[in-house]
C-alpha cells in the first residue's frame, strides 16, 4: 500500500480523499494556490505545497508544479480528485511517466471515453444499449440526413470531443440540419479543437440515470447500483438520490450486469460511472466518466462502500473484496449540492462564511471544507457542501433531508439551502416523478 499520496485537488472532495487516506494510514500532501493557504483541506493533510496563484490555469491545472510537489515530498501516488486533471490523459500519462501511481483508470481509458464517439462504439460492441444514432462521425450532410429520416426527428448533433453537454445542436426537422451540423462543427472546432460530431435521435423528456463501477487489475468488477441525477440546472447537478425512484429491481439487476460486463471486456481499471438516459422504460448510455463522482456519497449511504478507499486500493494492485452478490442495496439516499450562490439567480456569492452550524444526527452526511471565518474564494467552483442523507425508505430519507436543511446554518454568504427547502416539498419531488428538464421549468414558473 502507499505511504504517501499528493491530493490534486481542493475544497470539499480534498477532505473526502483526506479521509479515506488517512483511515488507511496513508500520509497525505495538499496542493495549495495562494487564495487556499488558510483552507481546511490544507490545514488537515500532513504536508502541503504552494503550486501558484490563484487562477486554477496556474495552479490546481499546473501539471510541472504538482508533478515536483509530488516529487519533493515523495509521495507515491496522486489522487486527482473531480474536475481539474481528473479525466487528462495526459496529465495520467505524466504522474506515470514520473514513477508515481495515477489514482484512476489508465491514460488510454481516460482518452477512449473523453472520445464520445469512441466511448459509445466501445459499449455498443460490449453489450451495452446505447441511443440510436450515426455510428461514428457525420462528415456528409446527406448521409446525415438519410441517417436523421431512418431514426426520425428530433435528432441531436454533438462533439465527440464535448459531452457534459457543451457542444450540442437540436434539429427538430430536415430543414434544421445543416445549420445544427455546421453551428456544432464550427463549435467544436473552436472548443476543442477537434470538429468531428455525431448524430442521436433527441430523446425529450428522460431522466439521466447513472451506474457506478468499480473495477480491479485482476479482472473483477461490480456495480454499486444507479443514481438518479435529473434536476439539474444548464447540466450542473442540484440533487442527487440513490436508488433511482423509477427502477424496479429487474432493471437494475439487467443493466448493472450488461455494465459490469462490458468494463470487464474493455479491461477498465478503477471507479467510473456509465451514464444513461432513461425513458419509457429503456436505458440509452450516453457518456462514461471515468473519475470520482461529486454524488459518489449516495452510493456510499446504500451500500456501506467507500468508494475512495477501493480506487486507492485497486491503484496499489489489490482486489476488490467483494463480489456482486455479497453488495446489497440498503435504503434510500439524497444528496443536496449546496452552492455559495443566490437560490433563485444563481448569480455566486463568494465572501466570508461568519456563522457555521452544519446539521447532524443518525444518517446525516455533511461532506465541506467549511469553516466559521472560511472565506470563499471567487476564482473556484461554487460548491461550498454537499449533504447526505439516508433513510429505509425514499420517503424517510426525504423528511430526514427536510429536518437537516432547517438546521444548516451557513451565515454572511448566500446558499442553495433555501432552494433545496423549495424542492423537498414540491408534489413532484415527494412523488419522484421528474425528468432532465423539471427543474429548469420549475424555476422559469417561478421568476415569473
Ligand atoms: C441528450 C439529450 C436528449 N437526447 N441526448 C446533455 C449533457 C450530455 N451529457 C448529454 N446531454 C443530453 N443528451 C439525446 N440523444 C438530452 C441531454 C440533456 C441532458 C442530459 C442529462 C442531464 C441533463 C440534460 C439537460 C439537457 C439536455
Amino acid at each position: 500500500m502507499f505511504e504517501k499520496v499528493l491530493i490534486a485537488n481542493r475544497g470539499e472532495i480534498a477532505l473526502r480523499i483526506h479521509r479515506a487516506c488517512h483511515e488507511m494510514g496513508i500520509a497525505t500532501v495538499a496542493v495549495h494556490s495562494t487564495a487556499d493557504a488558510q483552507a481546511m483541506h490544507v490545514r488537515l493533510a500532513d504536508e502541503s505545497v504552494c503550486i501558484g496563484p490563484p487562477a486554477a490555469t496556474e495552479s490546481y491545472l499546473n501539471i510541472p508544479a504538482i508533478i515536483a510537489a509530488a516529487e519533493v515530498t515523495g509521495a507515491d501516488a496522486i489522487h486527482p480528485g473531480y474536475g481539474f486533471l481528473a479525466e487528462n490523459a495526459r496529465f495520467a500519462d505524466i504522474v506515470e511517466e514520473h514513477g508515481i501511481v495515477f489514482i484512476g483508470p489508465t491514460p488510454e481509458h481516460i482518452r477512449t471515453m473523453g472520445d464520445k464517439i469512441a466511448a459509445k462504439e466501445a459499449m455498443k460492441a460490449h453489450g451495452v444499449p446505447v441511443v440510436p444514432g450515426s455510428d461514428g462521425a457525420v462528415t456528409d450532410d446527406a448521409e446525415a440526413a438519410r441517417i436523421s429520416a431512418e431514426i426520425g426527428y428530433p435528432v441531436i448533433v454533438k462533439a465527440s470531443a464535448g459531452g457534459g453537454g457543451r457542444g450540442m445542436k437540436l434539429a427538430r426537422s430536415e430543414a434544421d440540419l445543416s445549420h445544427a451540423l455546421s453551428a456544432a462543427r464550427t463549435e467544436a472546432k473552436a472548443a476543442f479543437g477537434d470538429d468531428a460530431v455525431y448524430l442521436e435521435k433527441y430523446l425529450e423528456r428522460p431522466r439521466h440515470i447513472e451506474v457506478q463501477v468499480l473495477s480491479d487489475t485482476h479482472g473483477n468488477a461490480v456495480h454499486l447500483f444507479e443514481r438518479d441525477c435529473s434536476l439539474q440546472r444548464r447540466h450542473q447537478k442540484i440533487l442527487e438520490e440513490a436508488p433511482s425512484p423509477v427502477i424496479d429491481d429487474a432493471a437494475r439487476q439487467d443493466i448493472g450486469a450488461r455494465v459490469v460486463r462490458a468494463v470487464q471486456e474493455i479491461g477498465y481499471r478503477g471507479a467510473g460511472t456509465i451514464e444513461f438516459l432513461y425513458e419509457d422504460g429503456d436505458f440509452y448510455f450516453i457518456e462514461m466518466n471515468t473519475r470520482l463522482q461529486v454524488e459518489h456519497p449516495v452510493t456510499e449511504m446504500i451500500t456501506g462502500i467507500d468508494i475512495v478507499r477501493e480506487q486507492i486500493r485497486i491503484a496499489a494492485g489489490e482486489s476488490l473484496p467483494f463480489r456482486q452478490e455479497e453488495i446489497r442495496l440498503r435504503g434510500h439516499a439524497i444528496e443536496c449540492r449546496i452552492n455559495a450562490e443566490d437560490p433563485l439567480s444563481f448569480a455566486p456569492s463568494p465572501g466570508v462564511v461568519s456563522d457555521y452550524h452544519p446539521p447532524g444526527g443518525l444518517d446525516v452526511r455533511v461532506d465541506s471544507a467549511l469553516f466559521s471565518g472560511y472565506r470563499v474564494p471567487p476564482y473556484y467552483d461554487s460548491l461550498i457542501a454537499k449533504l447526505i442523507v439516508h433513510g429505509a425508505t425514499r420517503e424517510d430519507a426525504r423528511l430526514r433531508l427536510r429536518r437537516a436543511l432547517e438546521e444548516y446554518v451557513i451565515g454572511g454568504i448566500r446558499t442553495t439551502i433555501p432552494l433545496h427547502q423549495m424542492l423537498v416539498e414540491e408534489a413532484d419531488f415527494v412523488a419522484g416523478d421528474y425528468h432532465i428538464h423539471w427543474l429548469e421549468q420549475f424555476l422559469a414558473e417561478r421568476s415569473h
